[in-house]
């Protein structure tokens, strides 16, 4: 008989009898079905999709990346889902698949098309948009600001100008201040190192700045911003939850000490200084999970449509990061593009295992929104990427359900993922 080499001396191959019968159990093992397991979800659990208005809406032309889209800089949003008008059938969408939950974002521009001039005839519509989510029983997340500037405020020079925050400050009050009592949850800022770094750094989104002080600089902005919005909103509507929609990436390394100092760096940079800096001022944690970074070779992952990793471990990495805040967590977008719709089913569900994971440690993990409810325009990228569960025919504006869709509804409804 050939030798067999036993792995870190342990007996279980002592002799050469013994490994044969273990090899011809473990096959038999490996034959049988996997019981299936079923994970349930803690009561009350919300479920739903996200949306951002500049994404969706259709028909905003005094935004900066209107402007940009007729520099050339950038593609033109134009009409997106028309979800400016057909809103009420995107929520009886959403309701039917299951949801009980859903977040939009408010557009800026829409509400204060110059400096100091509300648009009060905009409010009215956002009032009839926020009762329409809670007449289809769902929970409304409303974004004060997800991305796009009045043009008059990128004119001035955006969150960098000298009177920025009070801007910004004085619209989210004025918002909040008429429709407050239409949502519990509201979120001032969308990503904002994704902001930061993608207009101010790399250079791919508007103002297309590539400039280091000035990302660090906007970062430090935006906390401080985030914080006075948040004193403005307690001091108007203290029941109000007040949070961030903070994206978060996992970051690994090989055991190499530079790669290790790098992932570390990075995970305080990028993950947790802003959410150090406001949380004294933060209801609840929005977390966003779309990557995975890793310093040294990485395994070969399965891609989106986009060429991102999928990796839904990533998921329960980051959310064990968050148990220091003590905080009830959202998450507040998690998805991929897939227009061929042969993995999402999958990736909702994997991503479901690692946050159910995570709830079995103690995260107080309470709900889970997928990006995005419908295919829509993915910034620098267009209209290509195909995030949604609904997809969108952007000739008829004609909504289809897909298949993955109907399985997240399952879930959904029955508060319960079965493998
Ligand atoms: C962001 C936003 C969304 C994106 C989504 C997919 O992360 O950029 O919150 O607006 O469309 O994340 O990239």
């Amino acid at each position: 008989m050939v030798p067999r080499t036993c792995p870190r001396g342990s007996t279980w191959c002592i002799n050469n009898y013994t490994y044969p019968v273990i090899i011809n159990v473990m096959r038999k093992k490996s034959k049988a079905k996997l019981k299936p397991q079923v994970l349930n979800f803690p009561d009350g659990f919300l479920w739903g999709a996200t949306t951002a208005s500049y994404q969706v809406e259709g028909g905003i032309e005094n935004n900066d990346w209107t402007q940009a889209a007729r520099e050339g800089k950038v593609p033109p949003a134009g009409i997106a889902c028309d979800s400016y008008n057909l809103y009420e059938k995107d929520f009886y969408f959403a309701k039917s698949l299951g949801h009980n939950t859903h977040r939009l974002s408010i557009e800026w521009a829409r509400i204060e098309p110059e400096e100091g001039r509300f648009d009060d005839k905009e409010i009215e519509h956002y009032r009839k948009v926020l009762m329409s989510l809670t007449a289809h029983g769902l929970e409304p997340f409303v974004t004060l600001w997800h991305f796009t500037l009045p043009d008059w405020f990128a004119q001035r020079g955006g969150f960098l100008a000298p009177h920025a925050k009070t801007y910004f400050v004085r619209y989210c009050g004025y918002v909040v201040e008429r429709l407050g009592e239409l949502a519990n949850y509201w979120i001032t800022i969308n990503e904002p190192m994704f902001y930061a770094s993608n207009g101010y750094s790399k250079g791919q989104w508007p103002p297309f700045e590539k400039n280091i002080f000035d990302f660090i600089n906007i970062a430090n902005v935006l906390t401080m911003s985030h914080n006075l919005v948040y004193e403005k909103i307690k001091s108007l509507r203290p029941s109000l939850q007040v949070g961030i929609a903070k994206n978060n990436i996992c970051f690994e390394s090989n055991k190499k000490t530079l790669n290790r100092l790098a992932s570390k760096f990075m995970n305080y940079f990028w993950n947790l200084r802003f959410l150090n800096k406001i949380s004294r001022h933060q209801d609840f944690i929005g977390l966003n999970y779309y990557f995975y970074k890793k310093f040294g070779s990485k395994p070969r992952l399965p891609k989106s449509d986009m060429g991102w990793d999928i990796y839904p471990k990533g998921i329960y990495n980051v959310l064990l990061q968050l148990k220091k805040y003590h905080k009830p967590i959202y998450i507040t977008e998690n998805g991929l593009a897939d227009a061929k719709d042969d993995k999402r089913e999958k990736f909702i569900k994997d991503h479901l295992r690692w946050i159910y994971q995570a709830i079995q440690e103690g995260i107080d993990v309470r709900g889970y929104l997928y990006w995005s409810l419908l295919d829509n325009f993915e910034w620098a990228h267009g209209y290509g990427p195909k995030f949604g569960l609904i997809e969108v025919n952007p000739k008829t504006m004609g909504r289809k359900v897909r298949p993955s869709a109907r399985k997240y509804a399952k879930i959904c409804r029955e508060n319960l993922i079965k493998f």
